[in-house]
């Protein structure tokens, strides 16, 4: 391929949470750096996935979910989310296959304020018990919006997503390989290991402990050529919390250190010893200070 025939650039892929986007991520790019949980809002920080064929390079941000703050995480959340949109080459909005929601709506609105083209992915079509149903309901998202494209995929099953990797690439501008050929991701280890405890938290507890979670690795030094040494802190809102995740005479924590250093090692393949703690930092998501000292801010 001639280097002025390659094509190179960014897109966003937002969306109500729990519409897919981590899946659809992972599936893209085949090796698991986005963050999934069944439970909304696990992906707060925008995480660049790669992928890189003969012709062209796609570089992905998985943003924040978009929808109306609550507190200042949030507000800071619904930042990052729309400043990422008016830097892309191609914004990916996905859906589920059902009438828009008032969170679908609300992300129609903050996209008419950019120029960026908007390919609708209608994910999740696997759960249609008939295809033609999608059609009635492009017309309605046809009618809410000027989309460049409307595509429908399943990112679990995979249906059609190299379908939509064309429309991608038919959108991007000529460019430069930014990344080399075998990265897929331009994020530090420091931050898929906080990532990779974060959801091991997310899946193991229940309810109302997840979202006052947040996990930092403060520590990560080679002990010898087989064994890394790992000390993270998972910080929480509340003792209640703190003791849950805890568990009884320590076995939440232990379960939740053995899943995500499991996962540690396969990833980096060393291995591994994970000094996990669990400590209180009261309201954390309203305090700017918390936020920089956890990395979503500055
Ligand atoms: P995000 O919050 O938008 O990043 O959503 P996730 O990727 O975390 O997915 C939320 C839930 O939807 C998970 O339980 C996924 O397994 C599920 N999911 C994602 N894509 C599909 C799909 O194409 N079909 C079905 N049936 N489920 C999906
Ligand atoms: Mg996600
Ligand atoms: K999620």
């Amino acid at each position: 391929m001639e280097q002025e025939k390659f094509k190179s650039g960014f897109v966003a892929i937002i969306g109500r949470p729990n519409v897919g986007k981590s899946t659809l991520l992972n599936q893209l790019v085949g090796h698991k750096v986005a963050i999934m949980s069944d439970k909304p809002q696990t992906t707060r920080h925008k995480i660049h996935s790669i992928i890189t064929r003969d012709d062209a390079q796609i570089i992905f941000l998985d943003t924040p979910g978009i929808h109306k703050p609550r507190h200042k995480l949030g507000e800071y959340m619904v930042e990052v989310a729309l400043g990422a949109l008016k830097e892309v080459d191609v914004i990916l909005f996905l859906v589920e296959p059902q009438l828009p929601g008032p969170g679908d709506e609300y992300i129609i609105n903050q996209l008419r304020e950019v120029t960026t083209p908007v390919i609708l992915v209608i994910n999740k079509i696997d759960l249609l018990e008939n295809k033609a149903e999608l059609l009635p309901l492009i017309d309605v998202f046809r009618q809410k919006y000027n989309f460049a494209e409307i595509v429908p995929v399943s990112a679990l099953k995979p249906e059609n997503l190299d379908h939509l990797v064309e429309l991608v690439v038919s959108y991007l501008p000529y460019g430069p390989k930014y990344y080399p050929d075998n990265m897929v991701t331009d994020r530090p280890e420091q931050f898929i290991m906080a990532e990779l405890i974060r959801e091991k938290v997310l899946h193991l507890t229940t309810q109302e402990v997840p979202h006052g979670v947040a996990v930092v690795v403060e520590e990560i030094e080679p002990r010898s050529d087989q064994l890394l040494y790992v000390r993270a802190v998972i910080y929480t809102e509340k003792e209640s919390h703190k003791a849950i995740l805890i568990g009884k005479g320590g076995r939440m924590l232990k379960e939740i250190g053995r899943l995500a250093r499991e996962e540690m090692e396969l990833l980096l393949g060393s291995k591994i010893y994970l000094d996990l703690w669990v400590k209180v930092k009261e309201d954390w998501r309203n305090q700017d200070l918390y936020l920089r000292n956890f990395g979503y801010a500055g």
